[in-house]
């Protein structure tokens, strides 16, 4: 039978058809690369983050995927063309493709002013949203911005007077969640949109059995695949909880199939990332895994994807709903 379930939807006044799209830093920095994504069933394109000078990245090996292919390990450290190309390279897509467009940047620490040139190169270029990425794992020897609730307070000071638009933050996992009630609190006093977590969780490490050898050269890097989702689910919730659904939030973590993604909807996120899914089995897991979603909203009852946005129950409202009195 032909799933119904509506997976459209309006989020932060954007349309998406679908529910489904690449999360930055996989297979999206160039012109070619972003077609790729916009010529699959990606509700959105999201680009590889950008600097305000070209970066080369960590010394190679930086990549690895485990021999099940489920889970990776990266330590880019952030090789990217700089914004200049990256806004042009955004223009042509938005040329060719009207899917909206997430440009992706990790903010100068030293000078409003160029933090400023990089937005507007962004927005003139097109870009529907520009994601603040506070939270890469692998800039050797720098600490995690997202870990440090002043630096990124000021930071997004800075957001809120050279964004003309509204802006998303891509946050690092939090494990303790008295940590990201601090982390939401400071939240609050900026013109933040949306919220896209879970990045990958940083130092972790891989070891190859086979050859006994670390399995990456910078050693720690950020950690993607299956294993992560239930570390995604719960900070999805935290903020679904705090901001009380009144931002939306964008899952990614772990994400494989479409009863992961459902469970990231009923967590509370309105749409989902995926990156291992997408490194590992190609662009065709956009639309198998919208299509699973929609089957697993119409069994459960759900006519679009808005109705079952943070819908989780505890287990006692489980238990009370279906007990026979
Ligand atoms: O480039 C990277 O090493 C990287 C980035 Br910017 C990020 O946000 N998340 C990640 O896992 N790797």
């Amino acid at each position: 039978m032909l799933s119904m379930a509506n997976l459209s939807s309006v989020v932060g006044g954007l349309r998406f058809e679908g529910a489904v799209m690449n999360t930055s830093g996989v297979k999206d920095t160039t012109v070619e690369e972003m077609k790729v994504i916009a010529d699959s069933a990606s509700c959105a394109i999201v680009a590889k983050t950008t600097t305000s000078e070209a970066k080369e990245g960590n010394p190679k090996p930086r990549y690895y995927e485990t021999p099940e292919r489920d889970s990776t390990l990266n330590s880019m450290g952030l090789p990217n063309p700089g914004y200049e190309k990256m806004a042009k390279n955004i223009q042509a897509v938005k040329r060719y493709s009207k899917k909206p467009v997430f440009a992706s940047l990790r903010f100068d620490l030293t000078s409003v002013d160029l933090n400023q040139k990089m937005v507007s190169a962004l927005e003139n270029a097109g870009s529907d949203i520009i994601e603040v990425n506070l939270s890469t794992p692998n800039l050797l020897g720098k600490p995690q911005l997202c870990y440090d609730v002043d630096a990124c307070d000021r930071i997004l000071g800075v957001a809120d007077s050279v964004i003309s638009r509204a802006y998303a933050v891509k946050l690092s996992p939090f494990l303790d969640g008295t940590q990201q009630d601090l982390f939401s609190e400071m939240l609050k006093k900026h013109r933040v949109a949306k919220i896209v977590t879970i990045n990958s969780p940083g130092n972790a490490l891989m070891i190859d059995a086979d050859t006994q050898s670390i399995a990456i050269k910078p050693k720690w890097g950020g950690y993607g695949g299956k294993g992560i989702k239930p570390i995604a689910l719960g900070n999805i919730r935290r903020f679904y909880e705090f901001f009380q659904g009144k931002i939306p939030i964008i899952g990614v973590g772990g994400i494989w199939t479409g009863r992961d993604a459902f469970e990231h909807v009923l967590a509370g996120a309105s749409l989902v990332e995926v990156g291992t899914v997408f490194a590992v089995e190609g662009p065709a897991c956009f639309a198998r895994i919208n299509a699973e979603l929609s089957q697993w909203l119409d069994r459960k009852g759900y006519s679009s994807i808005s109705e079952a946005v943070g819908q989780a129950k505890t287990p006692q409202e489980h238990f009370k709903r279906f007990s026979i009195e």
